[in-house]
């Protein structure tokens, strides 16, 4: 990781990978198929408005089947590492389950949205959300029946991006764990973050599309790599 001891502001990205080894499937990895439906043409708003129950469906599905998983070791020690770094520390996940939380990671926002809140469209707030929306339940705030998953599909803009943009702007050390670098604008993170003078670290299961962005990639399964490297920052 070479020298260390001037890496004070860090920042981490985290993927679908992060949560494979707790049972959720990753986009690419299943071909990216649901029903035989790619994920690109399942979550976008061109779908919803075109077959409603179809993407109600797969996020139903989706959202259930995250409430039986657990967070895995890398969740555990990404949350630890968390607690005991005392510089600038972002999470930032492109994941959509809540292991991160329930690892408890503070230092944490979801830039592509949640499974468990709901979202209407109607009143535009936002609901902490388990049940399915299927039946197109009443909005708890204005009773409109325009619930819908507070999810940032393909076309739409990813949340709290000027504080990630922020926080790029004063990295020293920008982490990538367990993504494809197939979608942006997360996958340019790590250019931003280069160009800006910090170092740039993959943990992924294989090289990513964007691996040579980082000066430093290390393979394997996150269950292992990432406890390894939250142990290194920790020790200092
Ligand atoms: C936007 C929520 C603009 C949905 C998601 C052409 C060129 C370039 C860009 C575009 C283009 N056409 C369109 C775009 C933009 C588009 C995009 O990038 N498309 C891609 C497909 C080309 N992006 C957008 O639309 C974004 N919005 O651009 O808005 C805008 C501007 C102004 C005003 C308004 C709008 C919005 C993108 C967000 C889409 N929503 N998620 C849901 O979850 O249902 S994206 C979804 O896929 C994930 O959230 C994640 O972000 C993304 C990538 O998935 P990964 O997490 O990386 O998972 P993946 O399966 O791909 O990879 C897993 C990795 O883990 C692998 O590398 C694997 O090796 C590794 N792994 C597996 N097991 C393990 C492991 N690693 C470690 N351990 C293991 N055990």
């Amino acid at each position: 990781m070479g020298d260390m001891s001037n890496i004070r502001n860090i920042v981490i990205l985290t993927g679908a990978g992060v949560s494979a080894e707790s049972g959720i499937d990753t986009f690419r990895s299943a071909g990216g198929l649901w029903e035989n439906h790619r994920v690109e043409d399942v979550a976008t708003p061109e779908a919803f408005a075109r077959d409603p129950n179809l993407v109600l469906r797969f996020y139903d599905a989706r959202r259930e089947a995250i409430q039986t998983k657990a967070p895995n070791p890398a969740h555990d020690a990404l949350a630890r590492l968390d607690a005991g770094w005392n510089g600038n520390l972002l999470l930032v996940t492109q994941n959509v389950d809540d292991l991160h939380e329930r690892a408890e990671s503070r230092r944490l926002l979801h830039m592509h949205g949640e499974h468990l809140n709901a979202w209407c469209s109607f009143c535009d707030t936002r609901h902490r959300w388990r049940a399915p929306l299927l039946d197109r339940p009443p909005c708890p705030a204005c009773g409109s029946r325009a619930l819908r998953p507070d999810i940032v599909w393909f076309g739409e803009m990813p949340y709290r991006m000027d504080e990630i943009y922020a926080a790029l702007r004063e990295v020293d050390l920008f982490v990538s764990i367990g993504t494809s670098g197939a979608v942006y604008p997360s996958a340019g993170f790590a250019q931003t973050a280069r160009e800006l003078g910090a170092r740039t670290l993959e943990l992924n299961l294989e090289p990513s599309q964007g691996s040579r962005m980082f000066h430093e990639c290390r393979h394997g399964p996150a269950s292992e790599v990432v406890p390894a490297w939250a142990e290194e920052m920790l020790a200092g």
